[in-house]
């Protein structure tokens, strides 16, 4: 199994991925996950809880599951234009859609694990499936949890996707990473809305980036009035971070398909029209908070200046 492991890891970094580990899955389920839940961090994010099951127990998807095959792709890219302080964009969404770009080598990287072992299953997805991709990610090795929740990877920091294959191939696990936050809380200190609540814990009805991105009702005043300048995620927690800034950041390679839109202020975004919108902003993530939830978010950072 050392071979074919090997085999899969070297795969995926020719299909383009930046680092691949392995889990096994002996261990299932955390209760971080459903203490979570139980405060209400989800939000309004019913879909969680109605697919508690699945998430805390892979083998419900993937009947035999022994291994999940963890990937990460890097994201981060040097800032060529200015953003405007009113109307910010997260740094994963400034680009093409990252569900779209990363499902065909993942599929050709699920192909080939079938190939090594005729007969195996396996389930692959990115970000929307039912899985704790953070979790395993951390069980794999491939980071820590960070204090702000995020996975940190020693060479890439905060800024990478993750994406998941579970299989019941038995592949050779690999060691788990020591946490590495030591006694930084940065991200704590710093975000406005006081979203990371304990040890690892993000409230979402307190993050930004959940109402700029998820919540389709109004925004309560104690967060609107905080939003500072973000329309479409934040990345206030990952840009203060220490292993996010260090110089020797290994950076995603171009790929031509960045910076697919203009960046627009707060003012043009809040009276664009619905058609422009569509194309401007039609294959990218930011379709996800919908013409609505974009135009309200500009609308409430009309004001702001840094
Ligand atoms: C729902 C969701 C959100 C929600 C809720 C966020 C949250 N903190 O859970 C909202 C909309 C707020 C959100 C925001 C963001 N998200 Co999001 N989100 C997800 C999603 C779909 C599910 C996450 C989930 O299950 N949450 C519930 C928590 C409690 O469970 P968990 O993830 O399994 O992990 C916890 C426990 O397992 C526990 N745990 C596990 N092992 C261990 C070990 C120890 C020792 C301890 C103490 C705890 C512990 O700690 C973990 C963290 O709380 C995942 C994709 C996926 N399918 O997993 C992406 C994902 C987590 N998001 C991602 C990103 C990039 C973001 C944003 C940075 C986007 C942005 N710039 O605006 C922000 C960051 C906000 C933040 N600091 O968390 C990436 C993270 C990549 C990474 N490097 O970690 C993911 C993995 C998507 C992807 N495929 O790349 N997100």
């Amino acid at each position: 199994m050392e071979t074919v492991t090997a085999l899969i890891k070297e795969k995926a970094l020719e299909l383009g991925f930046d680092d691949c580990r392995v889990a096994s899955t002996i261990l299932e389920g955390d209760e971080g996950f459903d203490c979570w839940l139980e405060h209400g961090f989800h939000a309004d994010m019913d879909w969680m809880a109605r697919t508690r099951d699945l998430r805390q127990h892979v083998q419900l998807k993937v009947p035999g599951a022994r291994s999940v095959i963890v990937l990460a792709k890097t994201y981060y890219r040097p800032d060529t234009r200015p953003m405007p302080e009113n109307a910010k964009i997260a740094r994963y969404a400034r680009q093409r859609d990252y569900h779209r770009a990363l499902i065909k080598p993942l599929k050709g990287l699920a192909d080939y694990v079938r190939d090594c072992m005729p007969g195996t299953i396996g389930y692959a997805s990115v970000d929307s499936g039912p899985v704790r991709e953070r979790a395993w990610a951390a069980r794999a090795g491939m980071g820590w949890i960070g204090r702000n929740g995020l996975v940190i990877h020693p060479r890439f920091g905060s800024w990478f996707f993750l994406a998941t294959i579970i299989t019941d191939a038995n592949l050779v696990p690999d060691d788990l990473l020591p946490e590495r936050c030591g006694t930084c809380t940065a991200c704590v200190g710093a975000c406005p809305t006081g979203a990371i609540v304990g040890d690892r814990e993000v409230d979402a009805r307190r993050c930004i980036a959940y109402h700029t991105i998820e919540n389709r009702q109004e925004i309560p005043e104690t967060v609107a009035a905080n939003l500072c300048g973000w329309v479409f995620g934040c990345d206030i927690c990952q840009e203060v971070c220490p292993w996010n800034r260090r110089q020797v950041l290994e950076t995603a390679a171009p790929d031509g398909k960045s910076e697919t839109f203009p960046l627009l202020d707060a003012e043009a975004l809040a009276s664009i029209s619905e058609d422009a919108f569509r194309r401007l902003f039609e294959g990218t993530p930011i379709m996800r908070a919908g013409y609505g939830g974009i135009t309200r978010n500009a609308r409430l950072n009309g004001g702001y200046r840094e």
